[in-house]
């Protein structure tokens, strides 16, 4: 089997069928890097190469892979109960998985809808958000406000309230009445931040223009991240999202954090809510929730959001929204055993604990060529390159290749490298991690 050519067991892929998700398909088809193999903070090449997973696959494989009591507990379930329908019937797993999802939010938020993706979970909560004020008397509320450079995933509602123009461009006018506030990120006050920056907390008052514009009483809910991973780790300035809370309930506006990423003690709380000390309305959450292991994502709500729902004839259908996978019984069983394993491990609180090494030893490669930020916040890294003249994307492009040769699997978006590894990770992998870093951008052109 050859990594670099056309066939890997049989398969061409320089021929392959699969169009491939965010992906520049041709060039990679031509030159395919592939794992066949995980386990704990590893992922192995079809060769049999090592390399430390620096960002838990795509931010959801927290606990570490193929995790020995989570994969017993999809195996189990497959071969007992593969599927029960969600809509007027149910299965055991659902309720009790529900329950124990919502005692790790932060108080309050005692309702979950359940998904299967990010994306489906952004969509399902701005359409929450308009059915609640609907249900309320203020149908009026129609407006759903996002924040440039922010991620909600793919479906209509979220590529409309996300701020990624490349996301957004191709795809006409996507859904009206959407509007958004300005990104946080500032080099120039901001670079070379530990933790949240100390700078921009003035920028939460963008809602309030937004207010001034539209009429609050047209606004129906703000949706941020409370960090915008995807768009290259931007951490909220310090005060900015209690600052957002406040004016959100000033005007009578929904809050919702999307904690697609940041949920699962990626921080060193079960959510950055917690971590950051401010409650949103509704929490959009997916990939650690089962570990990365079967596709799952959540909307945590408040209990009147839910309680709004349950008036009218109980002969109705409360909610005219849900997926045939909606608490699919294999991602119900993956998830419980996963909060099991975070449980006994104490893994969303160990974020915490790793955090002043994490940060140390990130912050260390300050210096190196072409670097010009690091940032931070629990156990996540971020290090922002300045693009090549002319080839803006090049150097990030180019980091994540030699990462992968130099045994290492990091996340570049444009130049900015992105690091968030398993919450099992320990002291000396995140050094190798941080070591092979610094070779791969040492030499950068
Ligand atoms: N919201 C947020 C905040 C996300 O980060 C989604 C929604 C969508 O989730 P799904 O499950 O539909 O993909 C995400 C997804 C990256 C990267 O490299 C990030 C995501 C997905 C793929 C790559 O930063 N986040």
């Amino acid at each position: 089997m050859k990594e670099d050519g056309a066939q890997v067991r049989g398969a061409s892929i320089e021929n392959s069928a699969w169009f491939m998700p965010f992906s520049m398909n041709r060039q990679f088809k031509k030159q395919p890097r592939l794992v066949s193999r995980a386990d704990g903070i590893h992922y192995y090449t079809p060769e049999g190469r090592k390399l430390i997973d620096g960002t838990s696959g795509l931010w959801c494989v927290n606990a570490g892979h193929c995790r020995e009591s989570i994969v017993a507990a999809v195996q189990k379930q497959v071969a007992t109960l593969d599927f029960a329908p969600p809509f007027q019937l149910g299965h055991p797993a659902a309720f009790e998985f529900a329950d124990r999802v919502v005692k790790l939010a932060p108080a309050g938020l005692s309702r979950v809808f359940f998904t299967n993706s990010g994306s489906e979970s952004v969509d399902t909560a701005l359409k929450l958000a308009l059915a609640y004020h609907r249900a309320r008397g203020e149908g009026h509320r129609v407006r759903l406000i996002g924040r440039e450079r922010g991620y909600h995933g793919v479906n209509f509602g979220g590529t409309a309230v996300g701020g990624i123009v490349g996301n957004r461009k191709i795809f006409g006018a996507l859904v009206a009445g959407v509007d958004h506030i300005r990104h946080t990120h500032d080099l120039a006050r901001n670079a070379y931040s530990r933790g949240q920056p100390e700078f921009g907390v003035e920028l939460a008052d963008d809602l309030e223009r937004l207010c001034a514009l539209h009429d609050p009483s047209t606004i129906a809910a703000l949706i941020v991240e409370p960090v915008a991973c995807s768009t290259g780790v931007l951490v909220p300035p310090r005060g900015y999202l209690e600052r957002l809370r406040e004016i959100c309930d000033r005007h009578g506006i929904l809050l919702i954090f999307d904690e697609v990423i940041t949920g699962w003690g990626r921080l060193g709380q079960p959510f950055a809510a917690q971590y950051f000390g401010v409650t949103p309305d509704l929490i959009t959450t997916a990939k650690g929730i089962t570990n990365g292991t079967v596709p799952m994502g959540a909307v945590l709500m408040k209990e009147d959001l839910y309680q709004a729902f349950m008036t009218g004839p109980e002969l109705s259908i409360e909610m005219p929204h849900g997926y045939t996978y909606s608490a699919h019984p294999l991602a119900c069983a993956a998830g419980l055993a996963t909060l099991d394993v975070y449980e006994k491990e104490g893994l969303l609180t160990r974020a915490g604990e790793l955090a002043p090494y994490w940060q140390q030893q990130a912050h260390a490669l300050r210096g190196l060529p072409h670097l010009i930020d690091i940032r931070d916040i629990g156990l996540i890294a971020a290090f922002e390159l300045a693009p090549r003249p002319g080839a803006p994307g090049a150097r990030g492009l180019e980091a994540h290749r030699q990462a992968f040769e130099k045994g290492a699997y990091i996340r570049a978006t444009g130049d900015v490298i992105a690091l968030a590894p398993p919450l099992i990770i320990e002291r000396p992998e995140i050094d190798r991690l941080f070591e092979i870093l610094r070779g791969v951008i040492a030499k950068l052109a």
